[in-house]
């Protein structure tokens, strides 16, 4: 792990910005310490830790050292009364610039289908990939050419149930924070009206449509081989034989909600390409319609790759309805989503995972100008605020000041992290304050670094960041350095692959993290979690 200093004082790696809340912890006690000038080595600020306090998901006592009254710009590191010494960080509003600019760019390494020349993609270029047809399961005289699109993860099967949360993180933060996206991203689309995030999400949107089935209007539910490749296969040596599966209702109705949303972001830049999406959008439901009693998806007895199982589909429907109506004013998709409410309140109204897609439609519809009831618009915007106010309970308990329990450290444990604060930003948009930003705040230091491991779950940022993900790119193209920019799926205690069982049996929940390539329910990078950082991080860079 290359590191030389301790982790008892854990610091955001990237920084903080001068008026903002700045937290670090310290593992162990309490006490004083210091803020330490790296320039010329003075102490330029000293404090008090608060009262240490048993933390039940890191197995920790820790205290939170607050040093938000120092505001000036630098490069410090904190020093405890024992001897601890922090990361150096920096204080600077422009802290999170790069690594926000990064965090987008991750897309363009993800993409399928195309090379990623050496100019865009600098030393992670590589060839082009998975170009063949795909056979359709089931059915072996059928092919479906759906080229393009994101690689999912480490491996290399495009879903379309994570492309659908994945898009629907960029669209939302574009739609919320459009000045975070003024900056060129380096792809080789960018021309001079659309944005560039635009541009990257129509790469996923273009591959999204070709899985759609001609004839019946449903949605395959993912493209993959049949097993996953070694571990240090490039993309353009995965040369197996392509599958696509099974059409399922889980695909079909988040297809129709990103689609819907698709057409209302792009129709100011291209017309056509609004009118393609509203109209796949509107054929998806007609297949919902149809199908009102469709199995959840389970993968074919041969196909092995990751299955992303939902057995309900009352979630992905209600979001289908609320962005329909949103998008067309049309009455048949209000009374549809107003028909599925209780139904999907059984599971949460408020979550944004890739299983569970409730929270996108109580957005839409507590978001959209067209007419609604009010007693519902106020019933889910009411519940999105006492949602927050939950987390932000957690929160102000947690060692690390973040909204996850002890149960929470599952797999894929940073989407909750990001997908939490993404909600905390959102109340406070819909209440009009700023009630919860330095709560959502607290979960990007705990990203970067502050949590009990003592690393930046980003690769390429921060002084101590993982250098190991489980990403067959990564593993395979002989650069030393990770694709930068891609968010771990961090602490799982589940113990869900053989390197986790044999090395963090016993650890505490948020302490079940390895920085190896063979952990893949610990360290693997998904664009389902870097899509909800996109979201935070471009609250942070306004
Ligand atoms: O929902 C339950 C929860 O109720 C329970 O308390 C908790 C306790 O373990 O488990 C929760 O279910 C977890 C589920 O994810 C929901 O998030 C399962 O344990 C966990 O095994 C499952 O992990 C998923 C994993 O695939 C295995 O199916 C991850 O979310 C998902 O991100 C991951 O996705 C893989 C793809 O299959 C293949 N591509 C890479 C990708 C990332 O690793
Ligand atoms: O690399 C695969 C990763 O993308 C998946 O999330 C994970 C769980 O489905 O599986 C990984 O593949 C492993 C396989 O499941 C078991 N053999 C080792 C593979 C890792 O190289
Ligand atoms: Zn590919």
């Amino acid at each position: 792990m290359g590191a030389s200093h301790t982790i008892d004082i854990a610091v955001n790696q990237l920084g903080y910005r001068s008026q903002d809340l700045k937290l670090a912890v310290m593992r162990g006690g309490s006490g004083s310490f210091r803020l330490v000038d790296m320039a010329s080595g003075g102490t330029v600020w000293q404090g008090e830790t608060g009262v240490a306090e048993r933390d039940a998901a890191s197995g920790e006592t820790v205290s939170r050292a607050d040093f938000s009254a120092w505001q000036q710009p630098g490069v410090y590191r904190i020093e405890s009364g024992d001897g601890s010494v922090s990361c150096p960080f920096v204080i600077s509003d422009e802290v999170y610039v790069d690594a926000h600019a990064a965090l987008l760019k991750a897309f363009y390494f993800f993409r399928c289908g195309m090379e990623l020349e050496e100019r865009y993609a600098g030393p992670w270029k590589h060839g082009a990939c998975h170009s063949s047809p795909a056979i359709v399961y089931g059915d072996e005289e059928k092919r479906v050419d759906a080229y393009g699109g994101w690689h999912d993860a480490g491996d290399y099967g495009k879903y379309v149930g994570p492309g659908a949360k994945a898009v629907a993180d960029l669209l939302l933060a574009e739609e919320l924070y459009p000045e975070a996206f003024a900056r060129p991203l380096l792809i080789p689309e960018t021309d001079g009206d659309m944005p560039d995030v635009l541009h990257e999400c129509r790469y996923e949107l273009e591959w999204m449509l070709r899985m759609q089935d001609g004839e019946t209007g449903g949605v395959y539910h993912k493209l993959t081989t049949l097993v996953f490749p070694p571990g240090d296969t490039m993309p353009e040596e995965d040369t197996a034989e392509l599958y696509v599966s099974p059409i399922s209702a889980t695909a079909t109705g988040c297809f129709a909600a990103v689609m819907a949303m698709a057409a209302r972001r792009y129709i100011a830049y291209d017309g056509h390409f609004a009118e393609t999406c509203l109209s796949a959008s509107k054929r998806a439901w007609s297949w919902l319609e149809g199908n009102p009693d469709a199995p959840g998806f389970r993968n074919p007895p041969e196909i092995a790759t990751g299955e992303y199982g939902d057995p309900i589909d009352a979630d992905e429907r209600y979001w289908a309805a609320a962005e329909l109506y949103r998008t067309t004013g049309e009455a048949a998709y209000h009374q549809a989503f107003q028909a599925l409410v209780d139904q999907v309140e059984a599971q949460g109204l408020f979550e944004l995972g890739w299983s569970n897609m409730s929270g996108y439609g109580s957005l839409a519809y507590i978001r959209t100008e067209r007419e609604k009831s009010p007693e519902l618009a106020s019933r889910l915007r009411e519940g999105w605020l006492g949602r927050a106010e939950e987390l932000a309970a957690v929160s102000e308990k947690d060692g690390y000041g973040i909204s996850l329990l002890p149960k929470h450290y599952i797999w894929g444990s940073n989407m909750l992290v990001l997908n939490n604060a993404m909600l905390l930003l959102l109340a406070d948009r819909l209440s009009g304050s700023a009630l919860y930003e330095r709560h959502a705040l607290a979960h990007v230091h705990y990203l970067f670094g502050m949590n009990v491991v003592g690393m930046s779950y980003v690769t390429g940022f921060g002084n101590n960041a993982i250098r190991y993900p489980h990403h067959r790119p990564s593993e395979g193209d002989g650069v030393d350095e990770p694709v930068p920019g891609l968010v771990s799926g961090g602490p799982n205690a589940g113990l869900h692959d053989d390197y986790a069982k044999q090395h963090l049996a016993g650890r505490a929940p948020a302490a079940s993290f390895a920085d190896v390539m063979e952990s893949y329910s610990t360290n693997e990078v998904t664009i389902y979690w870097n899509s909800p950082a996109v979201f935070v991080m471009s609250h942070f860079v306004q």
